[in-house]
This record gives C-alpha cells, structure tokens and sequence, in this order.
C-alpha cells in the first residue's frame, strides 16, 4: 500500500457513520488514505502536532469532520499549509447548524473548504480533484467519474419520459 495521501480525521469515532463516505469516496479512486480520531477538545496537543506533522508525512489534503461546537477543521487549519476540507457532522440536536456555523466562519487568512451538513462524500472527491489538479492519470479519472453522473442523470430523464 503506498502511503496517504489524503488524511481524514474526526473529533470521535461517533463520526465514523458519515466520514466513512469520504474515506469511501477517495477509495473508489484509488488514493491512498488513512483515517483517525482527532479531537481538538479532548486531545489538544495531538491534534496540533497531527495538523504540523501532516505536510512532512506526505499528506496533501486533509478532510477534518466534527460535530458540535466543531473546531477541528478550522484548528488544523491554523497550523498546516495543507488544504483543510471540513464536514459539519449532524449531532443530536440543532441539526447539524451547530457544527456548519463552527467550520464555515474562519477568519481571514485561514480557509477551510466547508462542505454541507454530512456532505461527507463531496469532501472526498474534492479531495480527490485537488489531487488531480497535477495528476493528470487521476483528473482523467474525475472527468470519466463526470461522464458517469451526465448519464445517470439523463437516464433518469429518460424514464420520467418514459
Ligand atoms: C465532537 O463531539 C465530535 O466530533 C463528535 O461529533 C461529538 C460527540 O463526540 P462523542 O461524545 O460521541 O465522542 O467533538
């Protein structure tokens, strides 16, 4: 297996059942991965150390997911030069504005590329597309993955017709 390229973290393993999408987003392309519990919250000095430490592993992306009062994203952010993608992950209550409001509203200086409320998927073919920008095996990948939804989706015109 080579090594990761694209680091998906989340704030508890509670997170699991929505950024697992990512993970399998980025699988069905063939980029290597990997995957951890991070907490801004309840691990501070780790999270930090992960998000300095990232670039120097060989991480290009990384996709942070939380939920709540869902710090991570933004706070990796702060100390990689790495693109941050960040999923609010819909908790019990608030549905999910809680941790949308969280990521979205980063300073200036300090993006994150916030995805919709469990858009855990899109967090991975972005992750995905960034890669392509200088992959060109990988981007022909993405434009055949595209070709792929234009079909679907005139097939679904098609029986509506029908
Ligand atoms: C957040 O608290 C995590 O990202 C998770 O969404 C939420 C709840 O965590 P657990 O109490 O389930 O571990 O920091």
């Amino acid at each position: 297996m080579s090594s990761p390229l694209v680091g998906i973290v989340m704030g508890s393993d509670s997170d699991w059942p929505v950024m697992r999408l990512a993970a399998e987003a980025v699988a069905e392309f063939g980029v290597a991965f990997e995957a951890d519990v991070v907490s801004a919250h309840r691990m501070p000095q780790e999270m930090i150390a992960y998000g300095e430490r990232a670039a120097g592993r060989g991480l290009r992306v990384i996709i942070a997911g939380a939920g709540g009062a869902a710090h991570l994203p933004g706070m990796l952010a702060s100390v990689t030069p790495l693109p941050v993608i960040g999923v609010p992950v819909p908790l019990k209550y608030l549905d999910g504005m809680d941790s949308l409001l969280s990521i979205v509203q980063m300073p200036s200086g300090v993006p994150v590329a916030t995805m919709a409320i469990g858009g855990a998927r899109n967090a991975g073919l972005l992750a995905v597309r960034i890669l392509a920008a200088a992959d060109e095996d990988l981007r022909a990948r993405v434009v055949a993955f595209q070709s792929t939804l234009r079909d679907q989706a005139h097939a679904k015109g098609e029986r509506l017709r029908a």
